[in-house]
């Protein structure tokens, strides 16, 4: 027993009258009391308190994603401060008029189990999946905090018939009536579509919105960040601008085009003590400009390309040849990332089609030199299984790094695009570049092929050590396209088939997610008694307004016609109006495509969506074959179209 005077335990003195042992009793000191509990009282106590605080941890995500949500840094005199994003996001006057994100819910409002239409829930479990790098990070901090499975509510089943009053669930009766009127859309009869034209006027509206809001509240910087009403930058050079240039020429806005002419003319310059990424930096800027130069003629586009790759070529100073991952413009050095000496596969392998041409229109072979080298070094790395690639390369060996990973997303990805694309763009002549592509295409049926549970969907998965893992990133819906745009230039007609089961599966990758638009990255289910076939973490639920999917119906609908491409382009067009437009201008990242009530926006317009996504979209709409023509054309792998070189060369 303790003395009464020691001071190592919390005494609590009862007051109150009692009986005869109350006195006693009371002066109990809850030490004492701890110890005269059994050992199995104490161990269920403390077993109970390290419960409690695990549940505490587990919640803590879901607790501050929430409030990320809610809330914006905002920089204001003094520093920055937090604010609620929704007073901003829809400012009363807007509402009446505007598409918007939509508003946080009340805690009556979020019925938990009110996704989408039970109707349609039954009818899927009886029919029976930086820059990157820099989005990346932030996934895999995301990632750090919760890898928690989702509950096992079956997912919604959309697309078979969209209604209007399903279009407006989860919103206030006042949003509903101000929603724009979700026409029904049949994948199987066609007979009543909307007209075309309306589509591709859809299309330039959705830019003219994104414009509106980056020419207000970010002009001439890197990316608008439309809840706050500001600006993010990365490399300081415009960069949503320059991405946009050749979508404006496209869509034919050309007074939008004609201001960003002379911004770029009078402003952009690349004499910047900046520290830029190679392969982000090559496919946006570089390549925008050389297309941009391609589709009007202005050799002021040629002129600021000829200057940003010459700024970016110290990149390949390195004791392999194979280029660190970062330039600064200004001052003409390169270094790899801070933490490692590597590079990443699909940096180094996507920046050719960029740099050859650069070679070609200027009669400077420099360029060409360069990224050629890679390929070849590459070409002939061990390593590889089956023709698929490693995810990193060392910048001083030359030699894979992290082997025994395999994937068709982040950081490969492009390789196997740009090996395809660069024997296009050559005249396809380039036939190691043509025997690569095809022996990968073989290591992706041997290795990464599946079908999913219940309804046998065709999805890419990844290899680590052997190991199969049924993940997909949406990066890879690059690969429908890829594999039609390879039959079409004469590749085995079983590509088209592989094509065409994939688009299905990337469109169901939206088409099951409740806002109908796609996350960042899917699980399928693979074992038999599923209920349903994608799975999402908590973690990868977020949507950047990326444009693979975008991508790929309108490789498919241009060679195949089948107009079901364009109405799940349209489907996804009305989603992203639907779920990620801000009401003041632009269009934003969104954090959760699982709860249509409250998507969270992220707060970002990533250039890539008026580059490649808004372009793509109205492509896949155009009726014109010629509007960039696939006989004359390559796509780089920023939906910037640069000339397949004349025969002759
Ligand atoms: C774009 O920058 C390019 O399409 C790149 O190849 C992949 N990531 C984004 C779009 O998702």
């Amino acid at each position: 027993m303790h003395s009464p005077s020691r001071k190592d335990f919390v005494s609590l003195t009862f007051t109150g009258s009692g009986n005869y042992n109350s006195k006693q009793w009371k002066r109990q000191s809850c030490w004492r009391k701890w110890k005269q509990l059994s050992r199995l009282q104490r161990n269920l106590i403390l077993f109970t308190m390290a419960l409690m605080l695990v549940c505490g941890i587990a919640t803590y995500p879901t607790v501050t994603e929430h409030f990320r949500g809610l809330t914006v840094v905002v920089k204001e005199e003094g520093g920055h401060v937090l604010k609620p994003v929704i007073p901003e996001v829809l400012p009363e006057s807007d509402k009446q008029n505007q598409l918007l994100v939509p508003e946080p819910p009340s805690e009556q409002k979020r019925a938990p189990d009110k996704r989408g239409p039970p109707g349609l829930q039954n009818r899927l479990q009886k029919k029976g999946n930086g820059s990157d790098i820099q989005v990346e990070e932030n996934q895999i901090q995301e990632a750090k905090k919760a890898d928690i499975e989702e509950g096992e509510k079956p997912l919604v089943k959309r697309g078979a018939l969209i209604e209007a009053d399903q279009a407006t669930e989860g919103g206030t009766a006042k949003e509903a009536e101000n929603k724009v009127d979700v026409p029904a859309v049949e994948q199987e009869d066609h007979s009543h579509k909307e007209p075309e034209v309306d589509r591709l006027e859809a299309v330039r509206d959705a830019f003219r919105h994104a414009w509106k809001g980056y020419k207000e509240f970010a002009w001439g910087q890197d990316e608008l960040r439309p809840i706050s009403k500001s600006y993010g930058e990365w490399f300081g050079l415009g960069l949503t601008l320059i991405d946009a240039l050749d979508t404006m020429w496209i869509l034919n806005l050309k007074e939008e085009f004609e201001e960003a002419k002379t911004w770029v003319s009078t402003e952009l310059s690349f004499n910047k003590n900046v520290d830029v990424n190679l392969f982000e930096s090559t496919i946006r800027i570089l390549g925008g400009l050389l297309s941009t130069y391609h589709l009007t003629g202005d050799t002021l586009f040629l002129d600021k390309a000829k200057d940003i790759g010459t700024r970016l070529m110290p990149a390949f100073n390195t004791p392999s040849k194979i280029p660190y991952s970062d330039v600064n413009i200004g001052k003409g050095t390169a270094h790899p990332p801070r933490w490692t000496s590597d590079s990443t596969v699909a940096e180094v392998t996507s920046i050719q089609l960029e740099f050859r041409e650069l070679s070609r229109l200027t009669q400077d072979t420099r360029y060409q030199a360069a990224v050629d080298e890679v390929m070849q070094k590459v070409h002939k790395l061990e390593g590889k299984q089956d023709g698929l690639v490693p995810m990193f390369i060392n910048t001083n060996s030359g030699q894979f790094t992290h082997l025994g990973v395999f994937t068709l997303g982040a950081r490969a990805d492009s390789y196997y695009e740009y090996l395809l694309k660069q024997w296009i763009q050559g005249g396809k002549k380039e036939t190691e570049l043509l025997e690569d592509y095809l022996q990968a295409l073989e290591g992706v049926k041997k290795n990464l092929l599946k079908k999913s549970s219940p309804n046998r969907l065709t999805f890419v998965g990844e290899l680590s050590h052997g190991q199969f893992s049924p993940k997909m990133d949406h990066l890879v819906c690059f690969l429908p396209g890829t594999l039609a745009l390879g039959v079409h230039h004469g590749l085995p007609a079983d590509h088209m088939e592989l094509a065409k089961q994939l688009m299905e599966t990337c469109y169901q990758m939206y088409a099951q997610m409740e806002t109908g638009l796609s996350p960042e990255i899917v699980h399928f289910n693979m074992h038999e008694g599923s209920i349903r076939d994608v799975d999402v973490k908590l973690a990868d639920r977020h949507n950047l307004l990326r444009p693979e999917t975008v991508e790929s119906l309108f490789y498919l609908y241009r060679f195949t016609k089948d107009r079901k491409y364009r109405d799940w382009g349209w489907e996804i067009l009305q989603n992203f109006n639907k779920y990620t437009k801000v009401s003041t201008g632009g269009y934003t990242s969104i954090n959760n495509v699982r709860d249509p009530e409250y998507p969270s926006p992220r707060d970002k317009m990533e250039s890539f969506f008026l580059g490649e996504t808004l372009k793509y979209f109205y492509l896949l709409f155009s009726d014109d074959p010629e509007l960039v023509s696939l006989e004359k054309y390559v796509f780089n792998t920023e939906a910037h179209p640069l000339p397949i070189w004349p025969s002759a060369e």
